[in-house]
């Protein structure tokens, strides 16, 4: 008999499906894997994309993406869930009522705004219902500089100004914010900084800065790493240190499935420092 205690940790990621592998709930999937935390996926809406880059993608109904939801959460509750790609205001809203509708808790948002490459991946009036119903639901949202700015309305030119958006998202109602991938220059180098706001102090984490290298599915492996973190039992602290080094890892050994730029690969070489 299975007991709880035998029961491996499970996490549910809500997100966009990208049939080439590269980011959605595949690479969600993948990672929850690659961190031994059980993989469940709804999908919101299936984008037609490959590895040069997004060429459109179809909406799910409200009906169909509350179904899945409701089939998989009505079985198992995850003990961590990551959001992604939603698309439209209604897939937004229904998400926010299903997150309260079944008290799900350590919920992980990444708000997917467009692609890398600038295709927008949610309709108008989309961020306006994330920053009313969703934002306040987060234990973490992790936005990058083009997802701090659209949500905070603040221009982001550095880490001041990046500091001061995260903490309009915490004011927002989001428990801690993790806004990544913000440039630096100092003395000659390039950084990659990422910083993390609990809604008291910040933690600052840089990286050497890597042009080129592709960051596509980076967003969502990073987002999905906290959530199966969380999952696990850690704190939200350890859950964003080991999830930052997990995401290095896998960019470190990205391989090339395309002929777009190479993917970072989920587990295919961790080290740990
Ligand atoms: O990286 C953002 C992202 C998230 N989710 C899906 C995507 C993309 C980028 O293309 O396709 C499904």
């Amino acid at each position: 008999m299975i007991t709880s205690r035998d029961r491996k940790p499970a996490a549910l990621s809500i997100a966009g499906l990208d049939p080439s592998g590269g980011a959605g709930v595949i690479a969600d999937a993948r990672t929850f894997d690659a961190l031994d935390v059980h993989p469940m996926a709804a999908v919101s809406a299936i984008t037609y994309q490959n590895s040069r880059g997004v060429l459109g993608w179809h909406q799910l109904a409200v009906e169909v993406i509350r179904s899945q939801i409701g089939a998989v959460v009505g079985d198992r509750v995850p003990e961590a869930v990551k959001i992604g790609m939603l698309g439209s205001p209604g897939c937004v809203s229904e998400v926010a009522r299903a997150l309260n509708e079944y008290c799900l808790e350590r919920v992980v948002i990444d708000p997917v705004l467009q692609s890398g490459g600038g295709f927008p991946l949610i309709e108008r009036g989309g961020v306006e219902v994330m920053l009313d119903e969703l934002v306040p639901l987060a234990a973490l949202l992790t936005p990058n500089v083009r997802e701090l700015a659209g949500l905070s309305g603040i221009e982001i030119s550095g880490v001041d100004s990046a500091k001061e958006a995260a903490v309009s998202l915490a004011a927002a109602g989001a428990g801690a914010v993790l806004a990544t991938g913000i440039r630096l220059e100092r003395r000659g180098a390039v950084f990659a900084v990422d910083i993390l706001h609990d809604g008291d102090g910040f933690s600052v984490f840089e990286r050497p800065w890597s042009e080129g290298l592709n960051v596509h599915g980076t967003g969502c492996v990073l987002s999905s790493a906290v959530a199966a973190g969380l999952a696990l039992g850690r704190d939200l602290h350890e859950s964003v240190e080991s999830a930052l080094e997990f995401v290095e890892d896998a960019i470190g050994s990205a391989v090339r499935y395309g002929e777009g730029m190479p993917s970072a690969e989920p587990g295919s070489k961790r080290s740990r420092r």
